[in-house]
């Protein structure tokens, strides 16, 4: 009865300690500079909340927006794996924009808005972070102007693999590219020796296959020719000098007895060699 109870409790306390809580990130420590962090792996870096700037006349409006992040919301992109719910914001040139960053997965996520003036946001960034699900929330002036910002989550491979978003101010300055659903990327995955993944279109795959066919440029001056060029500039004199006043057929003759006697090295050199390692392997086998 008494290690039935024990083994019901430790189930208990191994099921709380496996399933971690999704935590709200609402008592974080003011580190000052706009930088808050707690012990709970939440972090806001670049907060503003009253400081307008340069080129504000004031605060244009006043905006809340949410962001999931997860690798649930990357499945509707083929060859992705993490994503944001949303890929682009677009907002009036000096908006106080207040976001709620809501990581869905067991692992560190972050939204991280890059290109901001840097008088006013320290390394020219804003930036929530929350390690395991949970929510966090940060405040931010948008700079005057219309821009294009990059915002994605900085942990290695994220953004590669789709978490990442633009966020215009105006009509932006343009589009970024590999942005999930939205512009096309940088650098198309190869899979034409298997044939295109479902849900690629016959156009898609086409071009795709055309992609992997076109040659591949291969350098003009390779490692190998320059080192030949060296060695023939090297030898040029001397052969010059031992050439002079010989026939053609004397060349050639001189030539063929050279490439023996290289040959006469060679094989000299090898079955040296083997003497030396098989009397190591006597010496050993008599040891
Ligand atoms: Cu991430």
């Amino acid at each position: 009865m008494r290690s039935l109870l024990l083994t019901t409790l430790f189930l208990i306390v191994a099921g709380a300690a496996s399933a971690k809580q999704f935590q709200e990130h609402n008592a974080l420590m003011d580190h000052g500079g706009g930088h808050l962090m707690d012990m709970g792996g939440g972090m806001v870096m670049g907060q503003n909340v009253d400081r307008i700037p340069d080129g504000c006349d004031g605060i244009a409006a006043t905006k809340e927006i949410t962001v999931h992040a997860g690798h649930k919301y990357a499945k509707k992109f083929p060859g992705r794996i993490y994503a944001f719910d949303v890929q682009e914001y677009q907002f009036e040139p000096c908006t106080k924009l207040t976001v709620h960053f809501i990581n869905e997965d067991n692992v560190r996520h972050q939204w991280m808005m890059h290109g901001l003036p840097k008088y006013l946001y320290p390394k020219g960034m804003f930036h929530l972070e929350v390690t395991g699900p949970g929510k966090i929330s940060g405040t931010l002036i948008l700079p005057p102007g219309e821009k294009t910002y990059l915002v994605h989550c900085d942990l290695a491979q994220h953004m590669e693999k789709g978490m990442k978003g633009q966020l215009k101010t105006g009509n932006g300055s343009g589009d970024l590219p590999s942005i999930p659903g939205v512009t096309p990327f940088v650098v198309q995955d190869d899979y034409s020796t298997i044939g295109p993944p479902a849900g690629i279109e016959k156009a898609e795959a086409a071009q795709m296959a055309k992609v992997a066919a076109a040659p591949r440029e291969e350098p003009l001056i390779s490692g190998v020719l320059v080192i030949g060029l060296a060695v023939g500039l090297l030898l040029t004199p001397f052969l010059m000098r031992k050439f002079k006043g010989m026939s053609a057929g004397e060349i050639v003759a001189y030539l063929l007895d050279l490439t023996k006697q290289l040959i006469g090295y060679v094989v000299r050199f090898l079955s040296w060699l083997y003497t030396q390692v098989s009397s190591l392997i006597s010496k050993q086998g008599s040891a």
